[in-house]
C-alpha cells in the first residue's frame, strides 16, 4: 500500500490505518498499489503486457482537478495479475517546449497526462500530452526507453483540445491519431510516425450540437483499435462520474455509431480511462478507480489506480457491459516461475511498500517494515522447492522474511533472517531452507522486525 513518507503530518495516522485495513483488504483491484497510476495505456508486444501510465504524485492536493503530474511509467506482466514496476520511463523534462512560459501550466512540474505507446517496425513512439501546451511524441528502440523528441516541438499544438492521445495503425498501413476533451479529432500520420499527413479535424459524428440528443456522451480518454474487422472507439463517457462508452465504425474516420457502455459510471470515481487489448485469447478493459485514495482519507485527492476487468465480445462485435471495477479482480491468465529471478517489484498486491530505482540495480523494493508484505499470485512450482534465495541491503539491524501460503496467515514455509549489510545499497544474496513446496500457490513475503526501515529487497527465487 502507498506510504505517504512525503506528507510527514499523516504518515503515522494513516500507517495505523493501513494495518487495519491490511487484515481485512486482499483485492486485487488496483493492480498498482506503490504508487498513484492512471490513464492506463496497454501495449501487447510478443508475450508481454507493457503497461504504460501516468503519474498522480503522493501529495496531490485535495480537491478534483488539481493534478500534480511529471512523468510517465511502465510496467509488464504476463499473466495479468502480477505486473513487474519499471518505474519512470518520460517526463515532462523530455520535451524542452513543455518549458516554455506559458501562464499556469507548471513547467517540467506538472501536466504529464494520459499517454499511450505504439510499435512500428521495432521503434517505440509515445505521445504524451503535455497539458495545455499540446501533444508531444518521444521514440526508443525498446519499449522501456529511453525515449527521446525527435522533432523539439509539439506534433499537435495546444489549440486542438490537446489531450488524451490514442494511436492506431490499420491494415493497409495508414496511422491515425485520435485525443480530445471536449470533442474527439483525428488526425493522419505519416510512416514515420511523428509527422502529420493530413489535415486535423474535428469528429462530426461524437460532436455534441446544441439543442439535439447526444447519445455518445463522449467526454475524454479516446481508445481506438480494430477488432475482427470492427473499429471501435472506446471513450470515458458522462461526466461526472465518468464510465466507459463506446462506439463503432466500419471505417477508421467513423461515422461512429454509440453502441452502449463498458462500464457504467460510479460515484466512487470521479473520472475513467479506457485502454482494451486482447492477450492469450482474452479481452481486457483497464481503467482507474480512487479506492487506494479512499482507504487512506475521505477527502478527494488526484490520487488515482489503474484497474483492470476481463472483457468479452458478442458475435456482432459488440461488447458485453462489465459492472464496477470489482476489488478481487480478475482470474491470472498465466502463471509464475519461481524458479527464474524474480524481480521484488513484481507484485500482485502488497502493504506499505515504495519502489525505487537507482543505476546500480535499476528497480528495487524499499520502505519495508514491520507487518508489510507482497503477494505473488498464482506461482507455479513444477518441482519441489526446498530453498529460497533473496538479495538485500539493509543500514538497519535487518529483520526476517516469512514465507506464507496462500494467504497472510497461511502455512509457514520457513522464515529468512535478513542482517545488516552495510547500506541501503551493499546488496547480498541469502539463503535459506524452506519446507518443501510442489504445486500452484499464491505466495505472500511477510516483512517482520523492529521499527523503521528494515532492508531492500532486488530479487527473489527458489530452488
Ligand atoms: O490524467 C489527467 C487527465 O484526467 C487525463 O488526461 C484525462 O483522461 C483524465 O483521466
Amino acid at each position: 500500500m502507498i506510504k505517504l513518507n512525503n506528507i510527514k503530518g499523516l504518515h503515522f495516522g494513516f500507517s495505523m490505518l493501513f494495518v487495519m485495513i491490511g487484515m481485512v483488504c486482499k483485492g486485487q483491484n488496483p493492480i498498482i498499489q506503490t504508487k498513484y497510476t492512471a490513464d492506463p495505456a496497454p501495449m501487447v508486444y510478443h508475450d508481454t503486457v507493457f503497461l504504460y501510465t501516468s503519474h498522480d504524485e503522493d501529495d496531490s492536493p485535495p480537491g478534483q482537478g488539481k493534478f500534480l503530474m511529471r512523468n510517465w511509467l511502465c510496467y509488464t506482466s504476463t499473466d495479468m495479475v502480477n505486473w513487474t514496476d519499471h518505474g519512470e520511463v518520460a517526463s515532462l523534462k523530455n520535451f524542452k517546449w513543455a518549458d516554455k512560459a506559458i501562464t499556469g501550466w507548471g513547467g517540467f512540474d506538472n501536466g504529464a497526462w494520459a499517454p499511450q505507446v505504439i510499435e512500428r517496425n521495432g521503434k517505440f513512439y509515445m505521445y504524451c500530452p503535455v497539458q495545455g501546451r499540446g501533444i508531444g511524441v518521444l521514440v526508443a528502440d525498446n519499449p522501456y526507453g529511453p525515449f527521446k523528441d525527435p522533432i523539439g516541438s509539439p506534433l499537435i499544438g495546444a489549440k486542438y483540445d490537446s489531450i488524451d492521445p490514442t494511436v492506431f495503425v490499420n491494415d493497409d498501413g495508414q496511422a491515425y491519431l485520435y485525443w480530445g476533451n471536449p470533442n474527439l479529432w483525428y488526425v493522419k500520420l505519416n510512416k514515420d510516425m511523428i509527422s502529420l499527413a493530413g489535415e486535423i479535424t474535428k469528429d462530426s459524428s461524437v460532436a455534441k450540437r446544441a439543442g439535439q440528443p447526444d447519445p455518445f456522451h463522449y467526454q475524454e480518454g479516446p481508445w481506438a483499435y480494430k477488432r475482427n474487422g470492427h473499429y471501435y472507439m472506446a471513450y470515458a463517457s458522462t461526466c461526472c462520474p465518468e464510465g466507459i462508452g463506446y462506439a463503432m465504425s466500419k471505417s477508421p474516420l467513423g461515422p461512429w455509431e454509440y453502441k452502449g457502455y463498458v462500464m457504467k459510471p460510479n460515484k466512487l470515481s470521479t473520472g475513467n480511462h479506457p485502454g482494451i487489448i486482447d492477450y492469450k485469447g482474452k479481452s481486457y478493459v483497464f481503467g482507474f478507480n480512487f479506492r487506494l485514495n479512499f482507504m487512506e482519507t475521505t477527502q478527494h485527492h488526484e490520487r488515482r489506480s489503474v484497474c483492470v476487468a476481463e472483457i468479452t465480445y458478442n458475435a456482432d462485435g459488440t461488447i458485453t457491459e462489465q459492472p464496477w471495477w470489482q476489488e478481487e479482480g480478475i482470474a491470472p491468465n498465466g502463471s509464475l516461475n519461481p524458479f527464474t529471478r524474480n524481480e521484488a517489484e513484481t507484485i500482485a498486491w502488497e502493504k506499505g511498500l515504495k519502489t525505487a530505482k537507482d543505476s546500480l540495480k535499476g528497480m528495487y523494493v524499499t520502505a519495508v517494515d514491520n507487518n508489510d508484505y507482497i503477494k505473488v499470485r498464482g506461482v507455479q512450482f513444477k518441482k519441489a522447492a526446498k530453498s529460497f534465495e533473496v538479495s538485500i541491503a539493509a543500514a538497519s539491524s535487518g529483520g526476517t522474511i516469512e514465507i506464507h501460503l496462500d494467504s497472510l496467515e497461511g502455512k509457514l514455509l520457513g522464515s529468512c533472517s535478513v542482517v545488516a549489510t552495510g547500506g541501503w545499497n551493499k546488496w547480498v544474496t541469502k539463503s535459506c531452507k524452506i519446507q518443501q513446496l510442489k504445486g500452484l500457490h499464491d505466495i505472500y513475503f511477510v516483512f517482520k522486525g523492529a521499527d523503521g526501515q528494515l532492508f531492500n529487497i532486488d530479487w527473489w527465487k527458489f530452488k
